[in-house]
């Protein structure tokens, strides 16, 4: 069963002829009890005429523009069948008082059965002011005994305590709008309103919150719930000039940032001695100078990795959106981070594990140089189980990759040095190649990436167990 209810203005205080600057339904819209449906301006106060029940919005009677006092018609709403006990209660409670306004005399009549209003026919609900002067003493007050005061002015909810302060004038909005900012989390006193005399309309949050979030930047946080690093002028200490990030810095950028915020990253530093590798692998070179294939480390990094994912499963996996299950993965991809002019890129040699040093050496070296071209194609830079990062070529004794989630690990390779070892007898000069396995500790433990990094230094050390 439902019913339809005429929804008037109700008792609004020391307020007569007053504008309607917003209507906030229309017909067909459901409402729920203290839904606002319009908002009132006077010179004083900006109020919002709440519905007293929930149901749907059958006819608005009230326009932008039109003056309204108590008893105007604002619409009908059809009770939904479960308010339409609790509306007449509502209709009956006394509205509450105004300590300086003559409408305490109305109320009296009204609660004594007087014929100024229409009970009966109507509901009604007490107004919701807000006005745009906190400290306006002409503002009516509640009764100190009033525990719900429905026409007590009250600070704009955007002020945080104790800020109303006259240097800073208060967003012009009306409470609904205010409302709806605040559940939005935008700060009104940064948005512009394009209604008249500058009041912000509901169309104004919503272009605000739109612009934030396209900026990826939300009222002061960038969406990771973490403050951002606020803006400074640093033309204030000497010149400036600004360029636009290229466009692969801003795509791995955003990624970088959500692994660094979402991984639990350890790395843990090792180094291997790969005297007799750099021997064998400038001889393999020279053996095949002739056929134009470049020989370099990374060829046996990427080798000896694999054996590592096979022999640690734990190495090749993923764990799962909910963080409930690990994806073990049965192919072994490497990712390759390569330095390119206009950024990181990562393309990934596909199944390395059954490939051999010179094939992964004409691989990477072809994939490399197309990287620094711009030519990868998106799907040569997908699928990676692993990657590894070298700046061996460049120089630098360690650093901390990040991991490339949802992978979870990455290898760091710094530049081999001739140290002194002890081989157990005296010092001898060796080449360390020092490696950093940054990790995800929610899937590999510190002592399982000691033995992972153990494991790889040694493979490095001496290949042939790598036919183990
Ligand atoms: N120690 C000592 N020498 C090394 C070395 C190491 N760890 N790694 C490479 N070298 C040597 C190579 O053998 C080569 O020597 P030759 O010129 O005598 O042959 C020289 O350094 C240059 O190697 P390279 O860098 O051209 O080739 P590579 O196969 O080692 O690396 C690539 C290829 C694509 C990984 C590399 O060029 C690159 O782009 N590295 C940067 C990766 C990067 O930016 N990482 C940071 C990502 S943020 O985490």
């Amino acid at each position: 069963m439902s019913d339809s209810q005429d929804i008037l203005v109700p008792d609004i205080g020391d307020f007569d002829s007053v504008d309607v600057i917003e209507v906030l339904v229309s017909p067909g819209d459901t409402v729920d009890v203290e839904s606002p449906l319009i908002t009132l301006e006077s010179d004083k106060a900006t109020m919002d005429v709440p519905s007293p029940v929930a149901g749907t919005v059958t006819e608005v009677r009230i326009a932008v523009g039109d003056q309204v006092s108590q008893g105007s018609l604002v619409a009908v709403v059809t009770a939904a069948e479960s308010t339409l006990e609790d509306a007449p209660a509502t209709a009956a409670t006394p509205q509450a008082q105004a300590e300086d306004g003559d409408n305490s005399k109305e109320n009296e009549g009204e609660s004594q059965g007087g014929d100024k209003k229409e009970p009966d026919r109507a509901t009604e609900t007490p107004a919701k002011i807000d006005t745009q002067l906190p400290s306006d003493p002409d503002s009516p007050a509640p009764k100190a005994e009033d525990p719900t005061p429905p026409l007590a002015p009250r600070p704009p909810p955007s002020l945080p305590p104790g800020s109303e302060s006259d240097s800073e004038p208060l967003p012009h909005a009306s409470p609904a709008i205010r409302r709806f900012a605040r559940e939005l989390g935008a700060d009104l006193a940064k948005i512009s309103g394009s209604g008249s005399h500058g009041r912000i309309l509901k169309e104004d949050v919503t272009q605000f919150i739109k612009a934030a979030l396209s900026q990826g930047v939300r009222d002061g946080q960038d969406g990771s719930g973490l403050p951002t690093i606020p803006e400074v002028d640093f033309s204030k200490w000497g010149p400036v000039a600004t360029e636009p990030l290229s466009r692969i810095k801003r795509i791995s950028g955003r990624h970088l940032q959500r692994a660094w915020l979402n991984v639990p990253h350890v790395t843990h530093h090792d180094e291997a001695d790969i005297t007799e590798l750099e021997a064998f692998r400038k001889t393999l070179q020279s053996d095949r100078a002739s056929e134009g294939i470049r020989i370099t480390l990374l060829g046996f990094v990427i080798k000896v990795l694999a054996s590592a994912m096979k022999a640690f499963p734990s190495l090749n996996a993923s764990l799962t959106p909910d963080g409930e299950h690990l994806v073990l993965k049965q192919y072994f991809h490497v990712g390759v981070a390569v330095d390119t002019e206009n950024g990181l890129v990562v393309p990934v040699l596909r199944d390395v594990d059954r490939k051999g040093i010179l094939e992964l050496a004409t691989e990477l070296s072809a994939l490399s140089a197309r990287a620094r071209e711009g030519k990868l194609k998106p799907d040569e830079m997908q699928g990676g189980c692993i990657s590894i990062s070298s700046l061996g070529g460049i120089g630098g004794i360690g650093f901390t990759p990040i991991v490339n989630a949802p992978e979870v690990a990455i290898l760091g390779v710094s530049r081999a040095q001739t140290k002194p070892r002890w081989d157990g007898a005296a010092f001898a000069p060796r080449l360390m190649l020092p490696l950093d396995l940054s990790y995800d500790h929610r899937v590999i433990d510190g002592a399982e990436a000691a033995r992972i990094s153990a494991f790889i230094a040694a493979a490095l050390e001496d290949p042939r167990r790598l036919l183990l």
